[in-house]
């Protein structure tokens, strides 16, 4: 079952508004959903919302597991695997149903990433990190428990296809002594200056106001702007949440560099 609520508060110097939908899930839940609309002037639209709940806590992500939702993921983490100092800390799922004690702690010791009732949020189930290196010398290829890498990183969502009425969460942003973190949609998919830009310290987009850093939640959205490109930079601890959006029914290639197949926005 999902439960939805709105908050709405207006973003000064912004024109666009912080919509928290918030989805709710649980372990095993099927995440992924889709839904259509078309009428006979209109080009038809998927709404799709990714949770991430379609994979088991610690599975890791390699970016093409949503591709049937015309999006590819990617990371470039800021600090490299131990054993391979040229690649990237690897995507994971973190199940954020989790607690500080008792049988439901919270893998990697990461309290900060928990969500439900207790953080003023709805259960957000799997959320997606950039996974910590625990690895022993002895064996390299065992990161360890899911655990969100300290140092954090950008991941970054190119859509197949442009995209509008996006909304994204993100959880536990509070590392700001080491910087601030961003969010950057961009209109083509190869852009280098982004459309728009979020603080991810920004407050008005909390949906938990008593937590602005450990335990914190975040909606951003990109109202009424068509993207192909989305960023999320961040210097500390952090997951994403959820995304959502609305994508012209993909009918082109599946190859990430293409232009869009439409501009009918
Ligand atoms: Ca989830
Ligand atoms: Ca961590
Ligand atoms: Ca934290």
């Amino acid at each position: 079952m999902r439960i939805f609520f709105v908050l709405m508060s207006a973003i000064a110097l912004s024109p666009t508004l912080m919509i928290a939908s918030s989805p709710s899930a649980s372990a095993g839940q099927l995440g992924g959903s889709a839904t259509s609309s078309s009428s006979a002037t209109e080009p038809l639209f998927e709404s799709f919302m990714i949770d991430f709940e379609d994979f088991a806590a610690g599975t890791y992500i390699v970016g093409d597991e949503w591709a049937q939702y015309g999006v590819n993921i990617s990371v470039d983490s800021n600090r490299n695997l131990k054993g391979d100092k040229q690649e990237s800390r690897p995507l994971r799922l973190f199940d954020s149903n989790c607690s500080t004690q008792g049988s439901n702690k919270c893998s990697g010791g990461d309290y900060d990433l928990a969500t439900g009732d207790a953080f003023g949020t709805e259960e957000q189930g799997n959320v997606l990190i950039i996974q910590e290196d625990n690895s022993k010398r002895k064996d390299r290829s065992n990161l360890g428990n899911p655990d969100d890498d300290a140092r954090g990183g950008t991941i970054t969502f190119r859509f197949e296809q442009a995209i509008k009425d996006l909304k994204l969460g993100f959880l536990d942003f509070d590392d700001r002594d080491r910087g601030e973190g961003f969010i950057r949609f961009y209109t083509g998919i190869d852009d280098t200056d982004a459309a728009m830009t979020f603080n991810l310290s920004s407050v008005e987009a909390l949906v938990n106001p008593d937590f602005t850093g450990d335990n914190s939640m975040r909606i951003f959205a990109s109202l009424d702007m068509a993207i192909q490109r989305l960023e999320v930079e961040y210097p500390g601890s952090g997951a994403i949440t959820h995304l959502e959006y609305s994508q012209i029914a993909p009918g082109g290639s599946r190859n990430w560099g293409d232009s869009p197949d439409s501009h009918m926005f």
